[in-house]
């Protein structure tokens, strides 16, 4: 167990920090669609909890629902099913390009861009078992609490990791999933359930669910308050809302600082994704941005996933040179050139400068 994760973490697919291990994006030049299990990013606040599921129940509670109640594993999984197709992703995805691209470093945990995976999720609605605990008209948050340790930073304890959700979108798209790409949650990624909220920043989908507050009022806790809110010079004074729907971004599949041939014809892979809808355009550009050219879309493009596309290059002479790859979604959101600057380093959304080494081949 490396950082206080169960899995294994091999050096070729993920890059390790501290607590988290982010995807390397080579990992998924010969993956499919879906994120492997054994290869999606981990992000934990403490540690991954082991949680036996027959002594597990989760507590639903509160002015909210008509009755204090909870339901084993075993009820959860009578429950009617759905199966969703969502990417998780860390809001401080992309933060060390904050530092590398525009020169502005910011503290956390270092992601380049494999702070993100698409998975096949299964579990049941979360408004199905909300229902069964009586759900009031009155109902204004909802607030899921995970059972790893409480998250101590800097001498503070905050407490268990868990973010008010309000009801309009716990009620609308949310799962409690207890299953990710056919098999039962592992124990890194929530097990025995955790919630998937789709499209919105991964905190809200809180992994290892022990209980969920709904209330009459609005909830407050630190990842609504303190973290997951833009602070800075180009932000509200006190802050920015509470973070939701992540923005547009793109990856190729390539080492950061690849190695490619010298004058070959290559195919480029990558995915772009959005939190507002279905990618529709994905345009590569590999003079720095002076000109751009349609990369080509393929297979599924679910509304809360991403979509793969590939671009043929032809490579150039030997020496430094640089990709970019810009995506455009259904709303008509865009991947700008550049991102203002905030205090934690979330939601990095500019167009990234990927490095490659063109070699004499
Ligand atoms: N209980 C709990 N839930 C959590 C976290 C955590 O540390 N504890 N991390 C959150 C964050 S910040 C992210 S980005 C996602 C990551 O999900 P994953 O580790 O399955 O990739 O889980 C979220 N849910
Ligand atoms: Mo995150």
């Amino acid at each position: 167990m490396v950082g206080g994760i169960v899995k294994a973490l091999p050096d070729g697919w993920f890059v390790v920090h501290g607590a988290s291990a982010e995807t390397r994006w080579e990992a998924l030049a010969d993956a499919g669609y879906f994120v492997p299990n054994d290869r999606f990013f981990v992000r934990n606040h403490t540690a991954t909890p082991v949680i036996d599921a027959a002594g597990w129940r989760l507590r639903v509670h509160g002015a909210g629902v008509r009755e204090d109640c909870s339901f084993g594993y075993g009820e959860i999984l009578e429950m009617p099913a759905v199966t969703v197709d969502a990417a998780i992703e860390c809001a401080g995805n992309g933060r060390v390009l904050f530092g590398e691209q525009q020169g502005t470093p910011v503290p956390g945990v270092p992601w380049r861009l494999g702070g993100v995976g698409v998975a096949r999720w299964r579990g049941v609605p979360l408004v199905e078992v909300l229902r069964r605990a009586g759900l009031s008209p009155e109902a204004v948050d909802v607030l899921p609490s995970g059972l790893d340790a409480p998250y101590v930073c800097e001498g503070i304890d905050y407490g268990r990791v868990r973010r008010p959700l309000p009801i309009a979108k716990a009620c609308d798209d949310v799962l409690l999933a207890y299953e990710m790409n056919g098999e039962p949650l592992p124990p890194d990624h929530g097990f025995p359930v955790r919630l998937v909220v789709p499209s919105w920043v991964g905190v809200a989908s809180i992994k290892w669910v022990g209980d969920i507050e709904v209330s009459a009022e609005p909830l407050f806790s630190p990842w609504n308050t303190r973290f997951y809110r833009m602070f800075g010079p180009d932000h509200p004074p006190g802050g920015g809302p509470p973070l939701t729907a992540q923005g547009v971004k793109s990856a190729f599949e390539l080492p950061w600082d690849a190695v490619l041939p010298a004058h070959r014809t290559l195919v480029l892979r990558g995915r772009s994704w959005s939190g507002a809808g279905r990618v529709v355009r994905v345009e590569v550009s590999t003079d720095g941005g002076a000109s751009w050219e349609r990369a080509r879309l393929r297979g599924p493009r679910p509304a809360a996933g991403w979509v793969r596309w590939r671009y043929t290059w032809r490579s150039p002479r030997p020496g430094a040179h640089t990709l970019l790859a810009r995506a455009a979604d259904e709303t008509g959101g865009t991947q700008p050139g550049y991102m203002p600057f905030n205090v934690h380093g979330y939601m990095f959304g500019a167009v990234v400068s990927h490095p490659v080494r063109v070699v004499r081949a």
